[in-house]
């Protein structure tokens, strides 16, 4: 998860594990790991997301957690312009440290209609350049938050270890069927 500070990353991966809405900023210091549960076509998996700082001053430690990641969720501020033009320098740092993985952009805070500056049609022309999905949530108002586990489950080849009494498989999604 990276993107400017202030835009709202550890607020989204707070609400993707059910937790209260805070109104106060407290920005990230380094990053931090979040396991968040799925329901993956009846099973439960997990994502283990870590939740970066916007901050300048901890821009040198990203790639620690760019490298070995499956994809990136990049996310800017609707309401923030400089946060959007932002994307673009968080993609190339991400490709330059993880290479050419999928890329999931998240524009937020849609609930903030009066101060929205970003239009739909301008941020789905940025993630279509950078063959990027697109998404608009809230996490104020919870407004799609389930299109991200979800896009990211399309995006990105799943480990999947099913535990049986004799047995632990460990299968990826490319060869699981599941709906
Ligand atoms: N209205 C509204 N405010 C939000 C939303 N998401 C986050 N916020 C607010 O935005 C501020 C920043 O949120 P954080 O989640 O801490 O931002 P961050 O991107 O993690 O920032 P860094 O850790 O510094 O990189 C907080 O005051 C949140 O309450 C949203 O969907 N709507
Ligand atoms: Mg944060």
């Amino acid at each position: 998860m990276i993107g400017d500070p202030n835009v709202g990353k550890t607020t989204i991966c707070n609400a993707l594990l059910n937790m209260e809405f805070t109104k106060d900023y407290k920005p990230t210091i380094g990053a931090s790991l979040m396991k968040i549960p799925f329901n993956y076509g009846g099973k439960m998996i997990w994502y283990y997301i870590w939740d970066t700082a916007g901050m300048e001053r901890y821009k040198a430690l990203a790639p620690v957690y760019y490298r070995g990641s499956k994809a990136a969720i990049i996310t800017f501020d609707l309401t923030s312009r400089t946060s959007f033009d932002n994307v673009v320098s968080w993609i190339n740092l991400y490709h330059e440290n993880a290479g050419n993985n999928p890329l999931l952009i998240l524009g937020n805070k849609s609930d903030l209609i009066d101060h929205r500056c970003i239009d739909h049609s301008e941020a789905i022309a940025l993630a279509d350049k950078y063959n990027a999905k697109y998404v608009e949530v809230s996490a104020f108002s919870k407004s799609n938050l389930g299109e991200i586990l979800s896009s990211l489950s399309n995006m990105v080849d799943l480990l999947i270890i099913e535990h049986n009494s004799n047995t632990n498989q460990i299968k990826s999604s490319a060869d699981t069927s599941c709906c």
